[in-house]
């Protein structure tokens, strides 16, 4: 593990397979307060992809709803919460410099935020950029947590049920300055589906942003295990498909409320090969060798040779548990 200041070389020393590198880099963002202006937040995001370029990196991920504080904590009327803090449009004026950024420094980038559309439909959504600073992806965030009643006697809110619908894009990938791409969100990551789905549309890499509070309003789990279960996620599922899996987190406490750090960039061999220190605004990056991937699903987990997809129906058929099958 690492977080040093030049890009770190991620590759199998015995890899025989001609080398296909990029330069991928995360930026964690320390807290963001309710009072926060989104023109403070997008600088400390372009004065991360300035130290990101400086170490050599192409495509960089920020958190999951990157611009504003995590809002769904707060108990408010759905009015208000889109007048405060969802975004008309990407680009607009205010995240331009972003945009900006990318073109000036030939960056790609992954960016959540809360999206409302011109028919008035909220979502959770990320976007992937390419160096030429050209959205060439969007997903809306699909397994929304939390709740959509009001919980006052919880020490705070997780209302994304109540401000996003269920995303309506599917897990898409999309071919990014010549690397295939997926993305995902925040709880997303815990899911095997999310990354199996764009594993089998060839996907070499996914990448995601999340806000995870460090305390769990439905029970009362020990700490330590938000992180513990964040990261056995990402490295789970990196390994499972052969995928390289970059997380950013929003983390520290946003006016008292502490959600976890741990930034990651994970190998297909499910290590982790560079992780955050802190619970500021901090890169960390690698030089991502893309052909490890390729070791594992040609062997271990070559899908076209070894998946049995007639015994795996009821992934698709259930969605919660049931009897047993005959
Ligand atoms: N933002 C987000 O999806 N956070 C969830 C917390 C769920 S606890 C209600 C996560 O999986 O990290």
């Amino acid at each position: 593990m690492n977080n040093e200041r030049t890009l770190t070389e991620a590759s199998i020393s015995a890899n025989s397979k001609p080398k296909r590198t990029l330069g991928l880099a995360v930026a964690q963002l320390g807290p963001v307060q309710l009072n926060d202006t989104r023109e403070s937040v997008v600088a400390r995001l372009v004065a991360m992809m300035r130290e990101a370029k400086s170490r050599g990196a192409e495509f960089l991920v920020f958190p999951e709803l990157a611009l504003t504080t995590f809002f769904p904590r707060y108990w408010m009327a759905e009015d208000e919460a889109r007048r405060r803090f969802f975004e008309l449009s990407m680009p607009s004026p205010v995240t331009e410099p972003i945009f900006r950024a990318s073109l000036e420094l030939h960056l790609g980038f992954y960016l959540g935020y809360a999206e409302l559309t011109s028919d008035g439909r909220p979502f959770n959504t990320s976007i992937i950029v390419n160096r030429n600073a050209e959205i060439v992806g969007k997903y809306r965030k699909i397994h929304l947590p939390g709740h959509s009643d009001h919980m006052p006697a919880a020490p705070f809110q997780h209302l994304e049920k109540k401000y996003f619908s269920v995303g309506d894009l599917g897990f898409r990938v999309f071919d990014t300055d010549g690397v295939r791409m997926g993305m995902c969100i925040c709880n997303d990551r815990r899911w095997p589906e999310t990354y199996r789905v764009m594993a089998l549309q060839s996907a070499e890499i996914v990448v995601l942003g999340y806000n995870t509070p460090s305390v769990n309003i439905h029970w009362n789990e020990p700490t330590h295990l938000r992180t513990t279960t964040h990261l056995i996620s990402l490295q789970a599922n990196a390994y499972q498909n052969g995928i390289w899996v970059a997380a950013a987190a929003k983390c520290g406490s946003e006016d008292g409320h502490h959600m976890i750090g741990s930034s990651a960039i994970v190998a297909p061999t499910g290590e982790i090969v560079a992780r955050s220190l802190s619970e500021e605004d901090e890169v960390i990056s690698v030089k991502a060798d893309l052909s490890i991937g390729e070791y594992f699903r040609e062997h271990v987990f070559n899908f076209a040779k070894h998946r049995r997809p007639e015994h795996y129906r009821l992934i698709t058929e259930r969605t919660g548990a049931g009897e047993p099958i005959a």
